[in-house]
């Protein structure tokens, strides 16, 4: 068995970014297994088109692809079903697939807008050039202008965090007393935040500030250890 994993990097190859590679980077964690990066930048196409994706993380399993974070999670789920489970059984996983969305369209989507101006700065000029021209074209403005407002709009952010709030008062993780792939959706995109981003997401004192703490630590500090900002 040897595991590859695609990871979106931008000028330095040990600084992977993408919050869906991290959400494998834990899960492969999880299960206690370990795969070889390949760093991948936004503009290498040709090399994720074979295997049938233009976007990270691809898993290559031998020599099969597995495209997508939940589509991977689930795979690593059943091939390795000796291992820690990722979903503690099956209706985790069914509202697993509930929170991978929320965790998309509010937390990934929630980050993106205050932090988006900080991302070209860690690509090279090639990638720079395709990231600001693409997500300005969604945007419908400069990435300058899309930030500009954050330290106003992140308490909007941090408004729409308060199921996971409520839910830490009772238990650690979203997992319950240990951390599962629940964890691993929601802390991807703040994982994410923290290594192209010196913004301060979350204030000292919340509960989830404190949940994501724990999770840096998880794996022998495996993402804390990771370039990034202390935030
Ligand atoms: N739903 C996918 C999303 C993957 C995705 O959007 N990856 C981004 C990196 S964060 C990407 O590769 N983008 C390529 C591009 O924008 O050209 C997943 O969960 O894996």
């Amino acid at each position: 068995m040897t595991l590859k994993l695609y990871e979106l990097v931008g000028t330095d190859e040990n600084r992977p970014f993408s919050p869906f590679v991290w959400r494998t980077r834990m899960a492969l964690a999880h299960k206690g297994l370990a795969a070889q990066s390949i760093p991948w930048c936004f503009t290498e196409k040709e090399a994720i088109a074979p295997h049938r994706s233009d976007k990270v993380p691809v898993l290559l399993d031998g020599e099969k692809p597995i495209v997508d974070s939940w589509v991977i999670a689930n795979y690593l789920e059943d091939a390795y079903p000796d291992r820690p489970s990722l979903f503690g059984g099956e209706g985790g996983r069914a509202v697993g697939r509930m929170l991978n969305w929320w965790g998309d369209v509010t937390v990934v989507g929630g980050i993106f807008p205050r932090i988006v101006a900080d991302i070209p700065g860690h690509l090279k000029p090639v990638d720079a050039a395709y990231f600001r021209k693409s997500r300005e074209a969604r945007l419908g403005k400069p990435l300058e202008e899309v930030t500009a407002n954050r330290d106003k709009a992140v308490e909007g952010f941090r408004k729409s965090l308060d199921p996971l709030r409520l839910t830490l008062r009772s238990q650690s993780f979203l997992g319950g007393a240990t951390p599962n792939y629940a964890d691993y959706i929601v802390f991807g995109p703040f994982q994410w935040a923290r290594v192209v981003s010196p913004f301060r997401l979350l204030e000292e004192g919340d509960p989830v500030y404190s949940w994501r703490e724990r999770l840096l630590d998880a794996f022998d500090g495996m993402a804390r250890q990771s370039p990034g900002h202390e935030v």
